[in-house]
């Protein structure tokens, strides 16, 4: 019933977008988990990536610009029972956001980020991000790209999240399972998405060529050195779950300052009798 978590709003992507892609995998992986509208936030950035929280029929909050994993972690905090799922950009979450992944990662907060990765600043009309490739033609580095990109799947190892994957838009039956076993992951889950932008980096064709499954090859996700090495891959681009693990999650380790958490706190009578007698 991927249905119910449509919200009826004619999505407003261009044509071939990788977006379309994700929208479809999530709504259908909601479905999949049993899950009710009320039971879900959903929270996302600025840009194109931003929209999923028109599309999508549960509680959302479109966030301002690289702030999606603060917002997230404080709606899970406060309210635990939630299940909170985050929608950025790679712009978002790699450049002004960046500074937020790490953290979430070793605190292991129980949210899934999942990285609408187009590999540019989709909404500003395709200037390069820090996952652009070296030597690429942008509107913002017209003579090519001078910078070595940044691999998130190395830095979300490195940065001890228990859940790290790359999904591609558009392979969606894979990725709908990518985001089934994120949100069942207890703790930080994490996926990068390889979503091309059809109008300013439309890489179908390139990553249809070198991709492939891990699950496919004999990867051990429980391996963190092997999952290391797979992340560090140049010429091919395997998609699947890199590595899992199980810690004990954030909430477990701030019982002391959160017991009850606000979301689960019963609101205590409130006495307007006072008040009620200053007026009357
Ligand atoms: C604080 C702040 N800085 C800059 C912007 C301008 N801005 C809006 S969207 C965007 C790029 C978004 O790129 P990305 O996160 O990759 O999302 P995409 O559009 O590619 O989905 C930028 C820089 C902004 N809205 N807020
Ligand atoms: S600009 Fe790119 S990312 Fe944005 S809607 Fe169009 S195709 Fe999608
Ligand atoms: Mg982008």
């Amino acid at each position: 019933m991927a249905e119910k978590f449509d919200t009826g709003r004619k999505p407003v992507w261009c044509p071939g977008c990788g977006n379309f892609g994700i929208l479809v995998a999530l709504r259908r992986a909601l479905a999949t988990l049993g899950l009710e509208p009320e039971e879900v936030a959903l929270v996302t950035g600025i840009g194109c990536h931003g929209r999923m929280s028109s599309y999508v029929r549960v509680n959302t909050f479109h966030t301002i610009h690289g702030r999606v994993l603060p917002l997230a972690t404080g709606i899970k905090l406060a309210n635990p029972r939630l299940t909170v799922i985050g929608h950025s950009g790679d712009g978002d979450a790699y450049a002004i956001g960046l500074g937020h992944l790490p953290h979430a990662a070793r605190r292991n907060i129980d949210i899934t980020l999942i990285v609408h990765d187009n590999m540019v600043f989709g909404l500003t009309t395709g200037q390069a991000t820090p996952t652009t490739p070296k030597g690429h033609v942008t509107r913002s580095t017209p003579y090519g790209n001078p910078d070595e990109p940044l691999n998130p799947l190395f830095l979300a190892l490195a940065s001890g999240a228990t859940f790290v994957a790359r999904g591609f838009s558009g392979d969606i039956p894979h990725l709908e399972d990518l985001i089934v076993r994120a949100v069942r992951h207890k703790g930080f889950s994490f996926i990068d998405v390889i979503q091309p932008c059809a109008t300013f980096y439309n890489i179908y064709g390139e990553v249809r060529r070198r991709i492939y499954k891990l699950e496919e090859a004999g990867h051990d996700p429980s391996s963190l050195e092997e999952a290391i090495r797979r992340s560090m891959e140049k010429e091919r681009i395997p998609i699947g779950v890199f590595f899992e693990t199980d810690k004990p999650v954030y909430r477990e380790n701030f019982l002391h300052a959160m017991n009850p958490p606000p979301g689960e706190r019963v609101p205590r009578p409130v006495d307007l009798s006072p008040v009620w007698r200053r007026f009357r």
